[in-house]
């Protein structure tokens, strides 16, 4: 008689990796926003996902150890259809992963970049990532073969072809909404800039950080990289920054000087909750 398998893999047993190709994608996704689901409901939904928004595949080991991260202030129901469509898109591509929303506390001025720097830090405090995703709240991919994994040499920039604007850049340099850093090249970019209050200017900054640090920017192919865009008014708190093009004229001389190396915040809150986690920071206000 040959021995029975067992039911469950030996834990003592490493697991194989995944394959390279998951077998799960399906590509092109139809993307909706006129249902609203509740946070339960996309629970149930997703099962496996354990508290703080994680989850690791249970039959192989994954070839990415993926954190999102969120910036994130009144922005409820987009967080909602991201969640709805984001975890079963993560796990159809066998990632293990996190995600983090990391809200700014109080009403000063919005600061994108420098909330992202926290979640950077926050979320590596946790686990050793091998890739990053800085993701906009209001931008859903529209295809699983748009893998969130990193590109090892060079940063990537994710969302180059929203529906916003015509599923193609709006200009070469566009670096905005969704894009991708594996810890080593955050760092080497001394990660994103700090300075930038109110809306504009500081993912071009970051562009420009990613070739004086004497990178490329990569990119997915075209026709992978689409995005839906929830539609919205401006955010209260989010106004243009009129000081955008003064910065952006200094970033030469200021990157090396302004970001992870000079981030100072407050965290203020760390909640696991069932889909995400949930950091509340206060990131002092506007000079
Ligand atoms: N965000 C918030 N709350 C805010 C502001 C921004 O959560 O109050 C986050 C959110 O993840 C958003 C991201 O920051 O997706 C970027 O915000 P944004 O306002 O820069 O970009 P978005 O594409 O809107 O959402 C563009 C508004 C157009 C302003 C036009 C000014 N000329
Ligand atoms: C540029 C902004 C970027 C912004 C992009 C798209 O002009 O920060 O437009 O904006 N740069 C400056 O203001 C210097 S959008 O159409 O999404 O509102 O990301």
């Amino acid at each position: 008689l040959l021995p029975r398998q067992p039911v469950h893999p030996d834990p003592a047993q490493p697991l194989p990796f995944c394959p390279e190709r998951s077998p799960f994608l399906v590509g092109p996704l139809t993307v909706s926003f006129s249902r609203v689901h509740t946070l339960e409901q996309i629970q149930a939904k997703n099962p496996a996902v354990r508290e703080g928004g994680r989850y690791q595949p249970s039959t192989c080991e994954s070839r990415s150890r993926t954190a999102i991260i969120i910036p994130h202030r009144n922005r409820e129901t987009h967080l909602g259809h991201l969640l709805y469509y984001l975890h079963p898109f993560l796990q159809r591509q066998q990632l293990q992963y996190g995600i983090y929303v990391v809200h700014q506390a109080g009403n000063s001025t919005f600061n994108r970049a420098k909330l992202l720097n926290v979640g950077v830090k926050e979320a590596l405090k946790d686990e050793e990532w091998d890739c990053l995703f800085l993701h906009d709240v209001d931008l859903i991919p529209e295809n699983d073969h748009n893998l969130y994994i990193c590109d090892p040499w060079n940063p990537k920039h994710v969302s180059i072809a929203m529906n916003k604007f015509g599923y193609s850049l709006p200009y070469p340099q566009y670096f905005g909404g969704v894009s991708a850093l594996t810890p080593d090249q955050y760092m080497k970019i001394n990660g994103f800039p700090n300075e930038y209050w109110g809306w504009g200017g500081e993912d071009d900054d970051i562009a420009t950080r990613v070739r004086l640090a004497g990178m490329k920017i990569a990119r997915p192919p075209i026709s992978i990289g689409h995005y839906k865009m929830v539609k919205h008014k401006s955010d209260k708190g989010n106004e243009e920054n009129p000081h955008r093009f003064d910065l952006l004229i200094r970033t030469q001389r200021m990157w090396t000087q302004d970001g992870m190396n000079s981030l100072t915040y407050t965290l203020l809150a760390k909640h696991l909750q069932p889909l995400y986690t949930n950091l509340t920071v206060d990131i002092g206000t506007d000079p």
